[in-house]
């Protein structure tokens, strides 16, 4: 089977609570802090890996997690780093954000990787919140959040060549004879059902050529077998158009050649604009119509095209085609490096510490003023609301961050209210 798209929801580990503990030592009332660090979470990576070739186990498995981090402990000791989870992707697999519809990566070789979600960070032990104010802080931080989110994976063949055309022209026996590839060939439509790769060698050069399942009319649309496998042939650099010029299921080889372009045009303007060679198959089966053939090349080749007759069934004309090939191949290698142009998931607006909303509330003429944000609440979380130090910590994160500046802009006035989470309290200005 064939797999070539798969959804799949990964989550990053969240990181460790840093520890909130006390030297105990006898004879020494009054130990210092000794709350270690929490270790990292975990980070998902994806990595491209030859060896893979579909999407498969993707269908069986959906949920990845990485490691969490391990909570700081006494005695200065840290918790231990989660460890990252490393999802194998075969090469040319996109990976696409489900939220925003937007291509996070795309991992064309062997080894391309990317960290997708990253693990959340240590949280500190209370150690580091010792001052000359503060000597015994009775909070830790709170270690950072996992990242979850839901990702599309979508495999492109990366092949150099792709053969299209109608079911049934011949483009598996093609391949066949081309490489050592072993696609199913037989005399009904839709035979290859899945695309099939092989490589060619010529002179002195070597391609990769892919043979999908044939088009038909509406194919953009979904008809047939079409849409799915149309972005593959997005990625070749050149097309072999195959065409059945003999016209063996009584259909007309310039109207098929026509319906596979609109379906291409339609589908893509990129698609369209890729350099096409025309193979005219199944000459062997003319039967001295020849001016079947000839009035299919003088119409193609009008359109600026350039035709091979062959038969793909008894090797002839086949080397002349993949030749041209291999050299058009070289001239396109030449002119340009077709990076995909995609829209790409920009990770810097992915805000580590958000600043928090504010949102304006009046109630019974009182000002109420909430504050939110994932690191304040992360902060709001390690708060020990019984220890000043430990309020007095959250509130100098919310003055350093501007936040009470920006709500005294928005008109804060001693004795409003503001929100943080469930935790209300009134505001004066010497705080
Ligand atoms: N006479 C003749 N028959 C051919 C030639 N090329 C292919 N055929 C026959 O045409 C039929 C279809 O060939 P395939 O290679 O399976 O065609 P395809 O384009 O891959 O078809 P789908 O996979 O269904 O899209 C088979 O019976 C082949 O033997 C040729 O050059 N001459
Ligand atoms: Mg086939």
């Amino acid at each position: 089977m064939f797999v070539d798209r798969a959804r799949i929801t990964i989550k990053s580990g969240k990181g460790g609570d840093g520890c909130v503990s006390f030297r105990r030592e006898p004879y020494v009332p009054e130990g210092g802090p000794n709350g270690g660090d929490g270790g990292k979470g975990g980070d998902v990576i994806f990595l491209a890996d030859k060896n893979l070739r579909t999407l498969m186990d993707f269908r069986y498995k959906r949920k990845y997690e990485a490691q969490n981090g391990q909570n700081g402990m006494k005695n200065n000791r840290y918790g231990k780093k989660g460890e990252d989870l490393i999802i194998k992707v075969p090469p040319g697999t996109v990976v696409i954000d489900e939220e925003t519809g937007l291509v996070m990566k795309d991992l064309i070789n062997h080894g391309d990787s990317f960290v997708a979600a990253k693990g959340g960070k240590g949280g500190k032990g209370n150690v580091h919140f010792k001052s000359s104010v503060r000597q015994a802080p009775n909070f830790a931080e709170a270690g950072g959040f996992s990242q979850t989110r839901n990702v599309i994976l979508e495999l492109k063949l990366i092949a150099d060549v792709g053969l299209i055309g109608f079911p049934n022209v011949g483009k598996s026996t093609l391949l066949s004879i081309s490489t050592s590839a072993k696609p199913k060939i037989a005399n009904y439509h839709f035979t290859t059902i899945t695309p099939n790769l092989g490589v060619v060698e010529i002179f002195d050069t070597s391609f990769v050529m892919a043979d999908i399942p044939g088009l038909i009319e509406g194919a953009h649309k979904g008809a047939g077998l079409g849409l799915q496998f149309l972005k593959h042939i997005e990625r070749t650099k050149l097309l072999i158009h195959v065409v059945d010029v003999s016209g063996s299921e009584g259909r007309d080889p310039i109207d098929d050649f026509e319906k596979i372009n609109n379906e291409l045009s339609t589908f893509s303007e990129r698609l369209i604009k890729k350099p096409q060679l025309i193979a005219a198959n199944k000459i062997d089966m003319l039967n001295g119509e020849d001016e079947k053939y000839l009035s299919f090349k003088k119409y193609v080749e009008d359109k600026g095209y350039r035709v091979f007759p062959i038969s793909a069934l008894i090797n002839q004309g086949v080397n002349e085609l993949l030749g041209a090939a291999a050299a058009e191949l070289k001239r396109l290698e030449k002119e340009s490096s077709s990076e995909e142009e995609y829209e790409y998931y920009d990770f810097n607006k992915e805000i580590d510490d958000p600043s928090y909303r504010k949102i304006y509330t009046s109630k019974e003429g009182e000002n109420v003023y909430v504050l939110e944000g994932q690191q304040l609440l992360k902060i709001f979380n390690s708060t020990n609301f019984n220890d000043l130090g430990s309020l007095r910590y959250l509130y100098q994160y919310i003055v350093k961050n501007g936040a009470i500046d920006k709500l005294k802009e928005m008109g804060l006035r001693e004795g409003d209210t503001i929100k943080i989470f469930d935790y209300e309290f009134e505001y004066y200005d010497e705080y």
